[in-house]
């Protein structure tokens, strides 16, 4: 199952709508865990299944699943990875809050968390959709530390869209382009690859 957000009607309601056999990611296998990165670091994050063998105990067969999103790289994004000191805060970063602005009053919040699920874990590195954005206006992270960090600017340049910004704390930002892998061509949506 692959639900798309479809907003939220006039009531207020949320709809989702199931696009698994649409865009190729039904699947008969028996999976037990999912985790989000960006394995081909384009921007948008891919999911992998983990596959369980069954009574046949036989591991080989049953190789994990990764669906690679075919989407998202037609807007902007950014993402962010946090190193802790490893003093006051883990070197992780677990507990780490991020918020980006942009423009007058408009925010997006995420958390770095341990554990996303049953025998998974996603990605540190936080993901933001900019849409047609090319830059933040700040960036701010609140470490677990307590201690709160703002970026308006990266060196002399602002903060731009389809970017790493890693953030060490207290020791500054820098702002990394990705060396993305080749996607699949526009318009195969989320493709499976086995
Ligand atoms: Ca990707
Ligand atoms: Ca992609």
């Amino acid at each position: 199952m692959l639900l798309r957000n479809e907003g939220s009607d006039a009531a207020g309601v949320p709809h989702f709508y199931d696009v698994a056999m649409a865009t190729g990611a039904d699947d008969i296998k028996d999976a037990r865990g999912m985790a989000t990165a960006d394995f081909d670091n384009d921007g948008d994050l891919d999911i992998v299944t983990n596959n369980n063998p069954g009574d046949s105990g036989q591991a080989e067969k049953a190789r994990a699943t990764l669906l690679r999103n075919n989407v998202g790289t037609l807007r902007n994004w950014l993402a962010v990875e946090l190193r802790g000191d490893g003093k006051r805060s883990n070197r992780d970063a677990v507990g780490a809050l991020v918020t980006i602005k942009t423009g007058a009053n408009q925010k997006q919040v995420r958390l770095v968390g341990a554990g996303s699920g049953f025998a998974s874990q996603h990605t540190a590195r936080l993901y933001f959709g900019l849409g047609e954005r090319e830059q933040v206006s700040a960036l701010v992270v609140r470490w677990p530390s307590g201690r709160v960090e703002r970026f308006e600017k990266i060196g002399e340049q602002p903060v731009g869209a389809r970017r790493l910004v890693r953030v060490s704390e207290g020791e500054g930002a820098e702002a990394l382009g990705l060396p993305a892998r080749q996607s699949a061509p526009a318009g195969g949506q989320l493709a499976a690859a086995r």
